[in-house]
């Protein structure tokens, strides 16, 4: 009897450039990586970087059409290339965290209408109330991230709910200045999506859930309890409940896809569309991060992914639903003063050499005699400051070190701040914990061992170009159980 062709599985990342696919088999294999770059081939929207940056420099914006015209772009180009679509057993993605979508009055009949014949963006060019959709890199909302914390009573108590203070880029924020400036287009808007549960409902022609992960960065969203807090929702407009629909666990299977992808492109009738999630917890699951381990990426900002178990929230850094666990959380801590002020720090005591700064840095031992930096060039988000702060071993303010000195301060006080913060967010060092680093600085040896010794763990170096959508493509294998094999001879 012929055996049935191994199952595919597909994951998408909506990211801020471009639109990314990769298949995996059953193996996790790779065995097929498509993309479409926004700027280079959809000309016509005129973005830079995939964003319009609007006069006032705070708003920042991308037209939601051209993310649908990048999903078509993306399954011809898939489709010409011989793409067997009919073994896709299940599919999930990524988006951009933040960003929000307006579905316009009467688009969910639309969608659930899809004609196979003619393209997506065509067929929903007149379903959204916002043709412009707000992204991550917009921070035009000051004024509504301080309404927002007033209203429940502070920072700290905005924190204890939804796991970080008010931030202008988070969704709840951009709502409510949707809803200040134009009352007449949120009452038009039947639904609101994220930017990853706005590309998971193209794929099932139906309005999908937003998952606990990406609706954690909303300012909206009780992260213990798994509901949207009404205390934030009163805050930022009214009737948004309905507008947003009941939020999900992450591995949810939310249906099977539109009848459209079967006609246009052969999908399998049966094959089933898990929740999307934001491009940090699908690279979250795209490391295979378990409890304990770190993710730390070295670049021109450092940021760490960690694995958290009890959350303490706190003013500085995120904590949002784990995509992995239901019960778990992750923790996203975002430094600015990452590799830009190591190598300042190097073309000022190193003649601008890797090498001279790591053979520096190791002629000092572990602990640097007591001697302790902090290092920030520009104003730093945790905590907020700027400037630099030198101490001696007896805790006395210095106003210099030696250039040996300097070099191990400067990265031993780097790693010890990363530390202090994942610690007061509730991250506690297991035996088991693995620190996966990225970036820039994670080729430079010397400079690891210094985070391995700061963190008493092993560290590892891997490549997370596509961690996210690779994430994407593992949440579509875990969220389709697959029936018990039949062992032979029992
Ligand atoms: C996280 O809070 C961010 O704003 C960014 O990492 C976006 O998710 C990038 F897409």
């Amino acid at each position: 009897m012929a055996t049935a062709p191994e199952a595919y599985y597909l994951g998408f990342d909506f990211s801020t450039q471009q639109l990314k696919v990769i298949v995996i088999d059953e193996q996790l294999r790779v065995i097929h990586e498509n993309h479409v770059n926004f700027d280079k081939e959809l000309p016509e929207f005129r973005t830079q970087g995939g964003v319009n940056i609007h006069k006032d420099r705070l708003t920042v914006t991308s037209p939601v059409l051209m993310w649908i015209k990048a999903l078509d772009m993306i399954l011809a180009k898939m489709k010409s290339s011989g793409f067997n679509f009919s073994r896709v057993k299940a599919l999930s993605g990524a988006g951009q965290q933040h960003g929000s979508v307006y579905w316009n009055d009467g688009a969910s009949l639309i969608l659930q209408n899809l004609p196979s014949d003619v393209p997506l963006h065509q067929a929903l060019k007149s379903c959204f109330s916002v043709n412009n959709s707000p992204v991550w890199m917009d921070s035009s909302t000051g004024e509504q991230c301080s309404s927002l914390e007033e209203a429940v009573g502070g920072a700290q108590k905005l924190v204890e709910i939804t796991g970080s203070r008010a931030y202008e880029r988070f969704t709840g924020n951009q709502i409510a200045k949707i809803y200040s400036q134009n009352p007449e287009v949120y009452a038009q808007t039947e639904r609101i999506s994220l930017v990853s549960s706005f590309a998971a409902s193209l794929f099932l022609g139906a309005y999908a859930r937003i998952d606990y992960s990406d609706g954690s960065g909303m300012n909206l969203l009780h992260i213990r309890e798994k509901t949207w807090s009404s205390a934030c929702l009163d805050a930022c407009a009214p009737g948004l409940e309905k507008k947003l629909g009941i939020p999900v666990p992450c591995s949810k299977i939310l249906g099977s896809v539109s009848p459209y992808y079967v006609k246009r492109y052969g999908f399998n009738p049966n094959c089933k569309v898990v929740a999307f999630t934001g491009d940090n917890p699908a690279s979250l699951a795209g490391m295979r991060l378990a409890e304990g381990d770190i993710a730390i990426s070295l670049g021109t900002s450092d940021t760490l992914f960690l694995w958290i178990r009890e959350p303490k929230p706190a003013l500085d850094g995120h904590i949002l639903c784990s995509p992995m666990e239901t019960n778990a959380y992750m923790a996203l801590l975002c430094f600015k003063n990452g590799s830009l002020m190591r190598e300042k720090i190097r073309d000022e005591l190193a003649s601008g050499s890797w090498e001279e700064f790591s053979k520096t840095l190791t002629s000092t031992p572990a602990g640097n005699n007591g001697n302790i930096g902090f290092y920030y060039d520009v104003m730093e988000i945790i905590p907020e400051v700027v400037g630099i702060h030198r101490f001696d071993s007896q805790n006395n303010s210095v106003p210099s070190f030696s250039k040996e000195v300097e070099i191990r301060a400067l990265i031993e006080g780097q790693f010890m701040l990363k530390r202090l913060h994942a610690e007061m967010l509730g991250y506690k060092i297991l035996p088991t914990t693995r620190i996966l680093a990225t970036g820039g600085a994670s080729h430079n040896k010397e400079i690891l061992q210094v985070l391995s010794d700061v963190f008493s763990a092993p560290v590892y170096t891997i490549d997370t170009a596509n961690s996210a959508c690779l994430g994407s493509a593992y949440r579509a294998i875990h969220g389709v159980p697959t029936p018990p094999q039949k062992i032979h001879g029992t």
